[in-house]
């Protein structure tokens, strides 16, 4: 599609040929501060002390996960994909978290830019804060533009109730949540509250899990906000730590989807009409930790392999130290894996897929 005529907003799926994306920035990243019981039930055992209000992450891994981001935005300008970066902000100061990890926040379905009603309280401000001059871009567009619909997030006012009743440290043996009434997560059910990562485009179907940051009514606010014709269906998982789908499933292409076999099974998927037809394949290989040499994974497992981001049906963005998962999709599947240095990015919280939003994929 010529440029001129190019939607500002307009991706239905995770594959389609990308044509216009939103890619982080690092600078002044800092820990998220939240309450002890949902870093415990999240983040990786070895980092919680670190999970403290105004702490940056240190400072050569944030230059060098800069460094990684700017190189990725100017592949993929040279690929003739049109990039938006975040607003600076120093979010140490503001006490927030970070501008590398988009995807959490912001979703596109269809013509529709989604905010995420966060439910850490610390990344309350990161649309407003690092994304609102992009906001205001495309809600403009110009008169040949097809018209972009954008959902900010609910205001929360006065006390938060999302902790209320689950502020107790989970016993040592950490199932007292799950004996307790019931209650599985981190947060309860009294607003709605999800991180857009939470979610998966599949056409007219989203999937989404819940989680310890995305509850029953934050489902259901998102099926409020999405386009006519399009449909949320939950994934059950079995993942207990479950913070964001995009290290669980892959769709590599329209019809290859590859899963996270610790955290959800094929009869699960094939519950859901929208896989009937499509090869469901387990990662065969147990991730392995990175060596000590390597920059800390202080929020993400080493399942962060699947986060890899398709720029088509062909070409897929992975680590460049992932030379297993890179050599299995290009045999197995066909693909063509572009290998670039993100493990600095890794160490903030994501890789590929967090680091980005699409804006417009071509279907
Ligand atoms: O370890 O599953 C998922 C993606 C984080 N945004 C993990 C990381």
């Amino acid at each position: 599609m010529a440029a001129a005529n190019m939607p500002l907003v307009a991706a239905d799926d995770e594959w389609s040929p990308l044509k216009s994306v939103i890619v982080g920035r690092a600078e002044n990243s800092a820990f998220p501060s939240e309450a002890a019981h949902m870093i415990e039930a999240t983040m990786p055992e070895e980092h919680h002390a670190n999970f403290r209000s105004h702490n940056p992450f240190p400072a050569d891994i944030v230059a060098k996960a800069q460094l990684e981001l700017d190189n990725f935005a100017a592949l993929l300008e040279r690929e003739g994909i049109k990039v938006y970066r975040p607003r600076k902000v120093d979010w140490v100061k503001v006490g927030g978290y970070t501008g590398a990890m988009p995807r959490d926040c912001l979703m596109t379905v269809g013509n529709t830019l989604i905010e995420a009603p966060f439910a850490w309280k610390c990344r309350r401000h990161e649309v407003q804060l690092g994304y609102s001059d992009i906001l205001d871009q495309l809600a403009s567009g110009d008169s040949s533009s097809a018209p972009v619909r954008i959902c900010r997030a609910p205001l929360i006012i006065g006390q938060d109730t999302l902790y209320d009743g689950l502020l107790k440290k989970p016993e040592a043996n950490g199932h007292s949540r799950h004996a307790n009434g019931g209650q599985k997560w981190a947060i309860n059910n009294s607003r709605p509250a999800f991180d857009t990562a939470d979610f998966m485009r599949f056409g007219k179907t989203i999937i989404g899990q819940l989680s310890n940051v995305t509850n029953h009514k934050g489902f259901q606010y998102l099926q409020a906000m999405v386009p006519d014709g399009y449909r949320v269906e939950l994934l059950e998982t079995t993942d207990e730590h479950a913070m964001h789908i995009d290290a669980t499933i892959l769709p590599l292409k329209k019809g290859v989807l590859v899963y996270n076999p610790d955290r959800v099974t094929e009869e699960e998927l094939r519950k859901h009409n929208v896989f009937r037809d499509w090869e469901l394949v387990a990662y065969p290989f147990v991730p392995q930790k990175r060596s000590a040499d390597c920059p800390p994974m202080y929020m993400c497992s080493p399942w962060l392999v699947l986060n890899a981001l398709s720029l088509d049906e062909k070409r897929i963005m992975v680590e460049e130290k992932d030379t297993q998962f890179a050599d299995w999709v290009r045999e197995k599947f066909g693909m063509e894996p572009i290998m670039i240095p993100f493990q600095h990015v890794n160490s903030l919280g994501g890789s590929f897929h967090c680091a980005t939003v699409d804006l417009v994929r071509e279907s």
